[in-house]
């Protein structure tokens, strides 16, 4: 659709907008309103093609992808809606000649922080994929009242803040209350059998909870298709809760009971790959799958099908295992709503439902006290326990008498519900997020159940969406690769490789240095501004920003660098590359050894510049809250990415792919994706150091691992081990640090950091080096840029599209 014939229909139509929606001039207005009547104004242009589209899909009986996550971390969408419909230079100027500044007004927009870091992220990515490779795919997911904390530190310390991001009006969300479900919890249930023998269930005395949807609109790349991100809250309906209030007699309790029911939808759990086992979070999960299913089965009855055609219109994905009881919750719904038997229900739900897992990390594998669900859901934990019955049976028939393997791959076991083995049991389709990953589940931690249906598993390496992470974020770099092969890359990533073509063309690889200085000096004046801190654009800018978490070993960097600041205390001479280290993470709350490890590089900061010996070859800058935003801000300007986790932990990584496509080389273990871009680049272009996946199982097997004996070994280690404890410039005299000397010592380091810790050295030694020879560093950046398509998410899109959904385009009416 042409949005806009040209600049000036834009300006008169924004003015026209401010003025009538808002009642403003452009003298009058703030940069908020100005901000508010822009969305107002691409809004309704945006709505004539998500009208179009939905009629399109119910026309031709489009097959759906609903995909159920309970984060997508979206980040903000004003400039990647007006770069997906073609006007985002049109705009920029027209709000320009009336001297108003898009990046400005784009600052106006709250990060919608609905996720907590890389499973989010990816849903995020996915839905700007699916929109524009022209796919019928929508995302499921709760409007959190209050997102991702916001991150503060206060003496040295993360303090967490509540999210309130919708205390400025989210200007994308349409409420659409037509379309509300009522949401089910607690209760019991009756059966009685009807004269033909057959059992009906009736559920009672239930608690109902309304759930109201609210729609923001997905825009598709230069195409006219927009699809939707549903996102529901929990809006008890006034009548339910004065029915309870007065059945119970405590009309007083009235608010208290309206706030309880609400308090479902209120807040994000701010964990990252760790569980959490509430029975909130229970309630959240349910009620994000019972909305969500019971809305889709209504869109198919529209259709007027068999419900035997439900899998060739539907396809149900699950973002982990925390969406699982859709498996169940389709089961109820086909059952019990619609009268069809458990049979075919099972063949319908099994064919509609595919599940993605993200991590091996047993902390992070979910599993439910029976008691808790039976209470809560009764009705569908009687379901999930006929599913195991079943299910055991079965395996009772293929592998009798082993009793081991069958008690091993149960559903319900030990008073809990497995997620995970209720998700693989009721699913077609199983895959991992990288080939190390896919590899490990296939061959160790899922092995027994990918022996018994290995056709359902597959790996679908992730991909990151290359409109938002180099297009939107990087617009210079964008343009000299388009000067240099065209502006093909932008549908088709894997294009990019064109850019090997000109690796010996000089004034090319001057050219991409100059756009990372450009954006360094940038970067640089945003950390001043907002930090205080002044950094030097020509060190090294490298970058650690993800989650805080062991595996993710924060700490190993950590201690490389109060290494180096003890070899330059030793010897001012010491010939070093200028360097500077950003971090930014979050840690949970509740995860005590991770914001320890905060506090450390606090420290670590304040020690390293302000030390007048130092503070010119190396500085620590702690970004606090880290989000999506900053992120956009700080991987154009990054010549390091630090992917250092422990091998085999870190699943896939995402931002590892960012990085690589905005120019930086990677500084990383063999884990991960990070396998994936080693093959890609080679040896020559990207810094590998650490133990390889089958050293770690070795040392896993034979127990052979000591710390310890690392220490008593290597000098370095001791001294910067001690300084933890004893006095120096980073303990201060005080036990602040104890827990992480305790970790690595006493406790025999979980996550190797001091077993790797010789290799990261000298691999960082390796980069200081490599860095001072201009142009190779610049070639190793160009190799890494071509070689990103691959990871673009559209790649990641098709291939679930095809092996997992199967859907195909569709063309959206011009
Ligand atoms: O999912 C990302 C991967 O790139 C990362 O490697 C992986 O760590 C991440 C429980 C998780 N795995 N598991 C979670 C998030 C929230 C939660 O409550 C677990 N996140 C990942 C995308 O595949």
């Amino acid at each position: 659709m042409v949005m806009f014939s040209d600049k000036e229909e834009f300006k008169s139509e924004f003015k026209a907008q401010l003025e009538s929606k808002f009642g403003k001039t452009i003298d009058t207005a703030s940069e908020f309103d100005t901000y508010r009547s822009l969305g107002a104004l691409i809004r309704e242009k945006i709505n004539k093609d998500w009208l179009k589209t939905n009629r399109e899909y119910k026309t031709n009986k489009t097959k759906q992808v609903y995909y159920f996550s309970m984060e997508f971390l979206m980040g903000r969408l004003l400039g990647n809606n007006l770069l997906n419909l073609d006007v985002l230079s049109l705009v920029e100027e027209g709000l320009a000649d009336l001297g108003l500044s898009l990046s400005e007004l784009e600052k106006k927009e709250s990060d919608a922080g609905l996720g907590n870091g890389g499973l989010g992220r990816l849903a995020a990515c996915f839905l700007d994929s699916l929109a524009s490779l022209e796919l019928a795919g929508h995302g499921y997911g709760l409007r959190y009242r209050y997102g991702m904390f916001d991150q503060h530190i206060i003496d040295g310390k993360q303090v967490e803040f509540p999210d309130y991001w919708l205390s400025k009006e989210f200007i994308w969300e349409v409420r659409r209350p037509e379309d509300a479900i009522e949401v089910r919890f607690g209760g019991n249930v009756s059966s009685t059998r009807d004269k033909d023998g057959k059992l009906h269930f009736k559920y009672e005395n239930y608690e109902p909870i309304q759930a109201v949807p609210y729609d923001v609109p997905v825009v598709g790349y230069h195409n006219d298709t927009v699809n939707t991100l549903r996102l529901w809250s929990a809006e008890p309906t006034v009548e339910d809760t004065m029915t309870k209030a007065e059945r119970e007699g405590v009309f007083g309790h009235f608010l208290d009971h309206k706030r309880s029911l609400e308090s479902i939808s209120d807040f994000l759990y701010p964990d990252d790959s760790t569980e959490e086992g509430k029975s909130l979070r229970l309630k959240q999960e349910y009620f994000l799958v019972s909305s969500g299913v019971q809305s889709v089965v209504r869109s198919f009855e529209r259709l007027g099908l068999p419900w035997s055609s439900f899998p060739d219109k539907v396809a149900l994905h699950i973002n982990d295992t925390h969406p699982a009881l859709v498996i169940p919750e389709l089961m109820r719904i086909l059952m019990d709503e619609k009268g069809i038997g458990w049979e075919e229900a099972w063949e319908i739900t099994q064919s509609s439902v595919s599940y993605t897992n993200h991590t091996t990390l047993s902390e992070a594998l979910e599993s439910w006290p029976v008691g808790l669900v039976r209470t809560l859901l009764p009705r569908i934990f009687m379901i999930i326990d006929e599913i195991n019955e079943r299910f055991c049976q079965g395996l009772w028939k293929t592998y009798p008498g082993e009793f081991d393997r069958i008690a091993d791959l149960a559903i319900v076991a030990d008073g809990q519900v497995k997620m995970a083995h209720l998700s693989i049991v009721g699913s077609h389709s199983i895959n991992g997020v990288a080939k190390l990953h896919t590899d490990i589940l296939k061959e160790r931690e899922m092995k027994r159940f990918y022996n018994t249906f290995p056709e359902r598993f597959n790996n679908k390496t992730n991909g990151i969406t290359h409109r938002r992470w180099l297009m939107h974020a990087n617009s210079p770099l964008t343009s000299v690769i388009t000067e240099a092969i065209g502006g093909e890359w932008m549908k088709e990533p894997k294009q990019l490789t064109r850019l090997l073509d000109h690796k010996d063309d000089l004034a090319f690889l001057d050219q991409l240095h100059e756009i990372k200085q450009e954006n360094k000096v940038n970067f640089a004046k945003w950390v001043k501004h907002t930090q205080g801190i002044t950094v030097d654009p020509n060190s090294i800018f490298d970058v650690h920003i993800k989650r805080l978490h062991g595996y993710k070993r924060q700490l190993l960097n950590a201690l490389h660098i109060m290494h180096l600041y003890n070899e330059l205390k030793s010897d001012p001479t010491l010939d070093i590359v200028p360097r500077t280290f950003f971090f930014g993470a979050k840690a949970a709350p509740s995860y005590h050894f991770a914001k320890k490890v905060i506090q450390l590089i606090n420290r670590i900061a304040s020690v390293v510049n302000n030390d007048p010996d130092v503070k010119d070859y190396i500085k620590v800058v702690f970004l606090p809250n880290y989000s999506v935003s900053i992120a956009e801000k700080i991987i154009p300007a990054s010549n390091v990415s630090e992917q250092i986790s422990m091998v085999t932990k870190e699943a896939s990584g995402t931002g590892n792919m960012k990085f690589m496509m905005n120019g930086a080389l990677t500084l990383g273990t063999m884990d991960g994706a990070n396998v994936e871009i080693h093959d890609l680049v080679g040896d020559d272009n990207i810094y590998i150091f650490g133990l390889t996946s089958d050293e770690v199982w070795d040392y896993y097997r034979n127990g052979s691992y000591s710390s310890r004996t690392v220490y008593e070994n290597d000098e370095r280690v001791r001294h910067i081990m001690d300084e933890l404890i004893h006095y120096s410039p980073f303990s201060k005299g005080e036990t602040d640090f104890q827990e992480i000397y305790d970790a690595l010592l006493t406790y025999n380091d979980e996550y190797f950091v001091l077993k790797d810790f010789a290799s990261y050295v000298l691999a960082q030694k390796k980069v200081s080096q490599d860095y001072q020879r201009k142009r190779q560093w610049n070639l190793k950046s160009l190799v890494n840029i071509s070689q990103s398509g691959v990871f673009s998410s559209d790649r990641t899109i098709q291939e679930y599209a095809r092996d997992i959904w199967d859907i195909q385009r569709v063309k959206t009416l011009k």
